[in-house]
């Protein structure tokens, strides 16, 4: 007997996602990943000047949008041949890492736990934790009201659920404690980019906020008691459901994508940009102990199955943006990167197998787990350590240089827009490797390309009809047809964002508003 499960929309995710799944015995044998929405920044940017890009490009995403700005100032400065001053380094790794701090916390308390925890069990639980007594009276006072969102609807817990009442409440009083949290690194990047959301620093060429004493000192408050919660609260949560409850999933490769690892590498350590926190490479075909030097050149994006006119698959300096709507076989808005012709899945995962991370690693082979879901989760956690560290360094670095006299933030020599030119930006962000590519004609943006970690991951077939990296992890899973937590709990280990991966606003409503 064989089953369509269709889940429509993926909630608990960024943006619009629709997965479909053939279960046969109790197993996924064949799985669908669609992008829904359509957006259109590519197009927006076509024709203005390349300066605006950076903060058009934000406008992709609520989560990883300093990312973006960050990228595309550095897709711009290269076709400026602007070089940006080390204070101005600096800044960015602080503004966009407070993003990270915000972002990787946020999606296991808020968006992934909820697939691992029996919430109604903390009714049981009798501690004398006057915290987690107040949790408990907070949660049930929601359930007994009938009004449980973001808490429920959800799957029924299964056999991997933690029902033990003392985790399940500690839990979800550290889901509350995040909150907090997160608006405290959200805080920490207003302070360093003019405002947030969408900060108003960073611009070709360097930044425009000049950090005070009094913003330094706030910065390095927040970034403790954010540093702290991550250390003593986030990281062991993931470690202990890593290594206890989802044990066995992790064991069994629950989840388990390509097996072909992608990173660009980001956040640069010198001004020339050779030395990165972290580092760029390729893993194909799970051979961890091989890294393949990153090669910018053999990116392409295929749009076979995606409703998109264009022909064969090219790299994103001759990518087209061109929606067609009536296109044969074609299910998503979502083009098909591949890397060497291959999909690739990119993220925490792929990072910290293309950095090495001794303290990943080890967990790894301790517990013999396999890559998949679970290591996902587990990665990010561990790459959340190194960020942590490395801020410390940077507020230090940067406290230095502003001590020695008024220093430079922005590179003003190279500010116009050159006639013609082209520059690529890649980094990456919170959910991976990230590239925009410009390019500029007559000083304006004649073509703009972006190529975000969630079109890596949740990318359809491609033109040889092989699978995309989320779509290749659901194949072979164990679902109940009737409870398929299974499914989303794999969609959620890759933190997708749709927003972020379609970036391409059509309307089929004939309802146009005039501004
Ligand atoms: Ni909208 Fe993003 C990140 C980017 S997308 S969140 O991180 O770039 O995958
Ligand atoms: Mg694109």
């Amino acid at each position: 007997m064989s089953k369509r499960i269709v889940i429509d929309p993926v909630t608990r995710i960024e943006g619009h996602l629709r997965v479909e799944v053939i279960v046969e015995d109790g197993k996924v044998v064949d799985a669908w990943t669609k992008g829904t929405m359509f957006r259109g920044l590519e197009q927006i940017i076509q024709g203005r000047d390349p300066r605006d890009a950076v903060y058009i490009t934000e406008r992709v995403c609520g989560v990883c949008m300093a990312s973006h700005g960050w990228t595309s100032a550095m897709a711009v400065e290269t076709a400026h041949g602007a070089n940006v001053p080390t204070a101005a380094r600096l800044i960015r790794n602080l503004l966009v890492g407070a993003l990270w701090l915000h972002d990787h916390p946020l999606h296991f308390y808020h968006l992934s736990a909820l697939d691992y925890l029996d919430i109604l069990a903390v009714k049981d639980y009798q501690g004398n934790d006057a915290r987690l007594i107040g949790v408990k009276e907070r949660i049930m006072k929601l359930v007994d009201g009938g009004d449980t969102a973001p808490l429920f609807p959800r799957y029924e817990p299964d056999e991997f659920s933690v029902t033990d009442p003392e985790i399940v409440t500690t839990v979800l009083s550290h889901y509350l404690q995040a909150l907090q949290i997160q608006a405290k690194a959200k805080k920490m990047s207003a302070v360093l980019g003019g405002k947030q959301p969408h900060q108003s620093s960073i611009i070709v060429g360097g930044v425009t906020v000049y950090p005070t004493a009094e913003n330094i000192k706030d910065f390095r408050r927040l970034l403790t008691e954010v540093v702290h919660f991550i250390r003593t609260v986030y990281v062991p949560d993931v470690v202990s459901f890593a290594t206890g409850p989802l044990l066995p999933l992790a064991k069994s490769g629950f989840g388990q994508g390509p097996g072909n690892y992608l990173a660009y590498g980001g956040f640069n350590l010198d001004d020339s940009g050779k030395e990165k926190l972290f580092k760029g490479g390729f893993i194909q075909n799970n051979r961890i102990e091989n890294i393949e030097k990153f090669d910018e050149s053999l990116i392409t994006e295929a749009v076979t199955n995606s409703w998109y006119r264009a022909a064969a698959p090219v790299h994103p300096w001759n990518g087209t943006t061109d929606v067609n709507l009536d296109k044969q076989g074609a299910y998503t808005f979502i083009k098909a990167p591949r890397y060497k012709g291959l999909p690739a899945e990119v993220g925490p995962l792929a990072r910290m197998l293309v950095y090495g991370y001794r303290p990943f690693k080890e967990l790894v082979e301790k517990y013999e787990m396999k890559f998949g879901a679970v290591t996902r989760h587990l990665a990010r956690a561990q790459e959340a350590l190194i960020v942590c560290d490395a801020m410390f360094k940077w507020v230090e670095e940067l406290e230095a240089l502003l001590a020695t006299g008024r220093v430079n933030i922005h590179d003003a020599n190279s500010w116009e827009p050159p006639v013609a030119g082209k520059g690529a930006g890649l980094t990456e962000a919170p959910r991976g490797a990230l590239g925009h590519w410009v390019q500029i004609e007559d000083k304006k943006v004649k073509n703009y390309q972006m190529v975000v970690p969630t079109t890596w991951n949740v990318s359809p077939r491609d033109d040889k009809n092989i699978r995309g990296p989320l779509e290749q992890a659901l194949i072979g899973i164990t679902v109940d047809e009737n409870n398929p937590v299974n499914v989303v709990r794999v969609i959620r280990s890759f933190d997708p964002c749709l927003a972020c991966a379609v970036h391409v606003i059509g309307s089929n409503s004939e309802k146009m508003i005039q501004i």
